[in-house]
């Protein structure tokens, strides 16, 4: 086993676990594909801006043209790990997400699941948030834990107050910073090498990067055994416009390459 029992059972009972160090051998090839990433960001990069002047850098599904995003795809545990969390005995990558605040960067991070977004439907799914600087708790991600088991699909929306698919019906997401108290909400202070696990179904946000650093992570998303196709009418984020798939389907395209067991 890569990770403990306890993890494992903190990781299904709240959706959501802190695994320390797990990716330390990681940082440097990460840090350069980051790096890559910001030199040659693809055609769907925001900078986000919001009222302030220092971005909230935003790019996703670059790792086949980034050597150092698959080289930790395929050669990482992070798979591995992945399927171990999930109670899965295969794990398939879906895509790698950056989400970078620049020092200062007034742009918070709404409350939001993640999966209404993703053209994925199924209980097993995993993302690893990955901080590339050391981020103190002030200005961490925040996780509702148990919210992943609330059953509800709450409306995703783009940056720019648009909904992401208005053909679906969703569910109304409480208004989580009026009563914070009512929600068990964790955080944690993290630095380069740990990782934050959390289901696609679990409720975060972010606070504004308040801080005089650069709190910069990738977010790498996998599913498991139960993982299907979920037709949103082309409506998701990110959007996949050329599968060729139907509701239901397994996601068995080079989209997704499965990565554990490794062949
Ligand atoms: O880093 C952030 O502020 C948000 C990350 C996030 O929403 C995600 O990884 O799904």
């Amino acid at each position: 086993m890569r990770v403990s029992e306890t993890v494992i059972e903190e990781f299904q009972r709240d959706g959501v676990a802190v695994l320390r160090g797990v990716f330390a051998d990681w940082v440097r090839v990460l840090a350069e594909g980051l790096a890559r990433n910001q030199r040659e960001p693809s055609p769907t990069a925001r900078y986000h801006t919001g009222d302030g002047k220092a971005a909230f850098f935003n790019d996703y599904c670059n790792w086949d043209r980034i050597p150092e995003y698959r080289s930790f795809i395929y050669e990482s545990p992070a798979g591995e790990i992945a399927a171990e969390l999930m109670h899965s005995n295969a794990a398939r990558f879906f895509h790698e997400h950056v989400v970078l605040k620049e020092a200062g960067s007034a742009v918070p991070t709404p409350w939001h699941q993640d999966q209404p977004y993703y053209c994925v439907q199924g209980e097993q799914t995993c993302s690893f948030w990955i901080p590339l600087d050391p981020v103190a708790r002030e200005i961490a991600v925040e996780y509702v834990a148990g919210s992943h088991q609330w059953g509800k699909r709450f409306e995703p929306m783009y940056f720019s107050g648009k909904p992401v698919n208005d053909t679906e019906s969703w569910d109304a997401l409480p208004d989580i910073d009026a009563s914070r108290a009512d929600f068990n909400i964790v955080g944690w202070a993290v630095e380069p090498g740990d990782a934050i696990a959390f289901d696609f179904r679990t409720v975060h946000g972010a606070p504004v990067n308040a801080s005089t650093a650069r709190r910069a992570a990738i977010a790498f998303r996998f599913v498991g055994d139960d993982a299907r196709f979920a037709d949103r009418d082309g409506k998701s984020s990110p959007p996949f416009p050329h599968l060729n798939l139907n509701d239901g389907d397994a996601l068995d395209v080079p989209d997704f390459p499965l990565v554990w067991p490794q062949s």
